[in-house]
């Protein structure tokens, strides 16, 4: 089998991959322990000047080439081309993007610069795979520099209509660059008609032809083993004991605006004011650790979070009684998954978001003789599957509030009969499935549209 090449903006130090192994190397293990495989991509440092030559290392049949980022190119090219301006729009949020000509300018010379560093690495008969925003431009530099291989591309975060892309600035440049792509996945269907529509009216329609949805999933039954395994930890005991007999709702995101944290807070603040019969009864923990802290919308959004926290639990809180737990440091994955585990509600309220792993995990991580219920922002990649969750508009307190207080009152065997049948799709549409499923379209199958919709 030919070598698998993945390229993300971010590739984490093998050396620490136990540790840290982010969500696209869990995505991709089962398929990088078949096959040889090279990742390519930053090494999330920075140094004077983008370095030229990557940092090699081998560990087993995976091989690591990762660069160190220079400061201005980490200014432009990521905190703003890639977090500035694509992160917002691609998440149909206009009005928060901001735009700067030097910003574009970074994020060309980077994707350059990348491809560049990758081509002299590159065997013939290599697949690569390049994944998310911060990459549209590599596969159009790459073929530039003579490379003929298979190049995939996997957009993780959403799609928005024509209308909202073109919005952004050089968004025809775009669009134009993925004529050199052979596969082109996305999250949802909905996600691949934007794309296409954008590509189309642009005058791309053979680029549109090749773009396919993909639903990433997670490795269910890992999730599931870990939360069960951590249920008599010290961290899960003590969270119990201190519940005293409450119901516990949780919430677990990254500090980003997308998330909608101001509208869910709001929306449990709703609960208890609207349904009183609740006081009391229940106790959101929300685990949400800073990122991007160096961004300015990001401190406001803390302030905001901050202050509402604050002002429901002032109004609200007994003295044996707090509502809301507002945890902004990390906590450890097998905590989170026994957190999860233990919840009566898991709230997953995305104003939109490309799949949401958060409430796949949640829908894993429950005990199948008495499971929670999932919360869910329609607006989330993962509504096209969880059929079995409260659907809500994120942005609507009101309909969050009245979603708890039907999640709270739910029978067992309604809560057993909604959890079951997202479990099934949880446990069958697996990260190694997803993982399959795109390599298929990109190495075999022609028409990558129906290989997306016969997944
Ligand atoms: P993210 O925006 O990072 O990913 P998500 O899909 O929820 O969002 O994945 C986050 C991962 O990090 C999950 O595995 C989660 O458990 C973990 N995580 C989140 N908050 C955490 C916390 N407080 N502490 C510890 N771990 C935490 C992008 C897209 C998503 C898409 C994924 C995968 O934005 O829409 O689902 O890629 O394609």
């Amino acid at each position: 089998m030919s070598r698998l090449v993945i390229v993300a903006n971010r590739v984490p130090d093998p050396k620490e991959q136990g540790a840290v192994a982010g969500g696209l190397a869990v995505a991709l293990k089962d398929a990088l322990a078949k096959r040889d495989a090279m990742w390519f991509g930053w090494s999330g440092k920075t140094a004077p000047e983008t370095a030229t030559t990557p940092v090699e290392a081998r560990v087993g049949q995976t091989a690591y080439a990762r660069l160190d980022l220079g400061q201005d190119d980490y200014r432009h090219y990521y905190q703003g081309f890639s977090n500035a301006a694509l992160w917002p729009v691609l998440h149909y949020r206009l009005g928060v993007a901001r735009f700067d000509r030097l910003d574009w300018i970074g994020y060309q010379r980077v994707n350059a610069a990348f491809a560049a560093a990758l081509a002299p690495l590159l065997r013939p008969d290599d697949t690569i795979w390049i994944h998310d925003f911060h990459l549209f431009l590599m596969a159009k530099e790459l073929r530039a520099l003579g490379c003929k291989q298979r190049i995939g591309f996997f957009l993780h975060v959403p799609f928005p209509p024509r209308a909202v892309f073109t919005g952004l600035p050089h968004a025809h440049d775009v669009l134009a660059a993925m004529d050199a792509i052979d596969a082109i996945g996305m999250q949802t269907e909905d996600d691949a008609e934007n794309l296409r529509g954008a590509l189309i009216s642009h005058g791309h329609a053979g680029a549109a032809m090749r773009v396919g949805a993909f639903p990433i999933g997670i490795d269910a039954t890992g999730f599931a083993n870990l939360a069960s395994r951590q249920a008599t930890q010290k961290e899960v005991t003590r969270l119990r004991d201190s519940l005293a007999g409450r119901s516990l709702a949780i919430g677990v995101d990254r500090l980003d605006y997308t998330k909608g944290l101001p509208q869910r807070i709001a929306g449990f603040g709703a609960l208890l004011s609207r349904f009183p019969k609740h006081r009391g009864k229940i106790t959101f923990l929300q685990v949400a650790p800073v990122s991007r802290g160096d961004v300015a919308q990001y401190r406001a959004l803390r302030r905001e979070l901050d202050e509402s926290v604050g002002r429901i639990n002032g109004q609200m809180a007994e003295p044996d009684w707090a509502p809301i737990r507002y945890i902004t440091r990390a906590v450890a994955r097998p905590t989170l998954a026994g957190f999860m585990r233990m919840a009566r509600i898991g709230i997953v309220t995305p104003l939109r978001d490309g799949m949401n792993l958060v409430a796949k995990e949640f829908v894993a991580a429950q005990d199948a003789d008495d499971p929670g219920v999932l919360v869910l922002s329609r607006f989330a990649g993962a509504a096209q599957e969880m059929e079995g969750a409260l659907l809500v508009n994120p942005l609507d307190p009101d309909d969050i509030a009245e979603a708890l207080d039907v999640a709270m009152d739910m029978p067992a065997d309604e809560r057993l009969d909604r959890w079951a049948r997202m479990a099934a799709i949880v446990r069958a549409n697996t990260a190694a499935v997803w993982c399959r499923r795109f390599l298929a379209a990109l190495e075999g199958v022609e028409d990558v549209a129906e290989a997306g919709r016969a997944g």
